[in-house]
């Protein structure tokens, strides 16, 4: 049975991949997206070392000249109505640091250097055949620089847009959202809605209050001007990539000669500072940076601090994902919103749903700090969730009915990283 799943994942990896990348889904995103092909190289890697290489190193060939790595890298040769907000609403081939690729100018979660390291230690004497990791670490590091000296607010990390979190429609982000004026819906057009049903997808006004806080950022030139940006939140998931990610530039560093430690002194000061900052009553919550003050919802994000090694609250976070509010190994995958919240809603993106790449981080979370047990039994469930489901984007939390796009990459490269990775 498990040889259908896999090869089953593996179909859907080949089937969207390009020749240099894999987007998320032919029909609902036909670009490259960054977190995305992190978590793709993290299941691809089983299948080619090579093409998990690739996948990473394409993302970085469209890395700006200040380090950001954009979320969407665009291919030419897709129809530009395909997908909103395309191109022409960035306006990114203008900006004197963007790459001759036309992309977006926001960021994603950066798990891009622990999905380095994961890949190279797939095959590591194929890596250091081709050099991967001396080629991408200075851009890993530079990626790292940006976050810290664009984006930095004490030891931490912000975020200026929803779509940075990754989570785009988190009921996390419905405060600091209020305070957005949307732009009216006669002046875009969204594609999203021709792919999915309305229900499971952003409101016309969320959307709206997207393209605004998208539209003065690109009018700004990218500046990163905190103190003036309407929308400056710390995300736990993104601060807990971050400085996973760092230490995992560390083990990179290591491997090719270079000093690891001024990587693991970044990684130790953005963990303390995750703890002090973020976590409350035994979970971790986002902090809204110009109304200094936390938001109390829980969302999956503030599990997914397990990545970080040596975490001291680990086991109030183990706590947290098995009791009420996310009930770990009970529902089909844990939700991407407390399900005793008032935002819960088990069909609409990212306010209730289970997600496979959060369920994935929690996963290996578990394993990092030696909850074997709870994590065979979540990548038990996680599988039978794929199995009965197929490989969609997110699925209904209690029923496992599967939601949004078909064919999606990163879940199939997760349930892959699940099934190759013996427990
Ligand atoms: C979703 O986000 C895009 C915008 O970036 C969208 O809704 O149009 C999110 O789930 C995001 O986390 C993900 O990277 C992207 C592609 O899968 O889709």
């Amino acid at each position: 049975m498990n040889t259908t799943l896999d090869r089953a994942a593996v179909d859907v990896l080949l089937a969207n991949w390009t020749g240099a990348y894999t987007v998320p889904s032919r029909a609902l995103y036909p670009h490259q997206w960054s977190w995305d092909s992190a978590f793709v190289a993290i299941g691809l890697r089983h299948v080619s070392a090579r093409r998990a290489q690739r996948e990473l190193e394409s993302l970085f060939g469209a890395q700006w000249a200040d380090g950001r790595v954009p979320h969407i890298v665009f291919d030419p040769a897709a129809a530009p109505e395909g997908y909103f907000p395309g191109p022409d609403f960035w306006r990114s081939t203008g900006h004197p640091a963007s790459p001759a690729v036309a992309t977006s100018g926001l960021v994603q979660p950066p798990v891009h250097a622990l999905a380095a390291w994961l890949t190279f230690r797939a095959d590591p004497a194929q890596a250091r055949r081709r050099g991967f990791l001396p080629r991408l670490y200075p851009r890993l590091a530079a990626w790292h620089r940006y976050l810290a000296t664009r984006r930095g607010v004490d030891d931490l990390v912000a975020i200026v847009h929803p779509w940075e979190s990754g989570m785009d429609n988190s009921p996390a982000w419905d405060d600091a959202l209020c305070r957005v004026e949307p732009t009216p819906t006669h002046g875009f057009r969204r594609r999203d809605l021709l792919h999915v049903q309305a229900a499971e997808r952003p409101t016309d006004t969320d959307y709206g209050r997207y393209v605004r806080l998208a539209g003065d950022y690109r009018d700004s030139g990218y500046a990163d001007r905190l103190a003036d940006a309407q929308f400056v939140l710390l995300d736990p998931m993104v601060n807990a990539l971050y400085a996973a990610s760092e230490s995992a530039l560390a083990d990179i560093a290591a491997e090719i000669g270079e000093d690891p430690r001024p990587h693991r002194e970044v990684a130790e000061r953005a963990s303390a500072a995750l703890v002090a900052r973020l976590f409350a009553d035994g979970f971790c919550h986002a902090y809204d940076v110009h109304e200094r003050r936390l938001d109390r919802q829980r969302t999956v994000a503030g599990l997914t601090p397990l990545v970080v090694a040596d975490l001291p609250v680990a086991p109030a976070l183990v706590k947290s994902a098995l009791g009420d509010h996310f009930r770990l190994g009970r529902t089909a995958l844990p939700p991407s919103y407390d399900l005793t919240g008032p935002a819960f809603d088990p069909d609409r993106y990212w306010r209730g749903p289970g997600w496979f790449n959060t369920t994935w981080l929690v996963w290996h979370g578990l394993t990092q700090h030696g909850e074997l047990d709870h994590a065979a039994r979540l990548r038990d469930a996680t599988l039978t969730a794929a199995r009965q489901a197929g490989f969609r984007e997110y699925l209904h939390p209690f029923t496992g009915e599967g939601r949004g796009a078909t064919d999606f990459s990163w879940t199939a490269a997760v349930v892959l990283d699940l099934l190759r990775t013996a427990p």
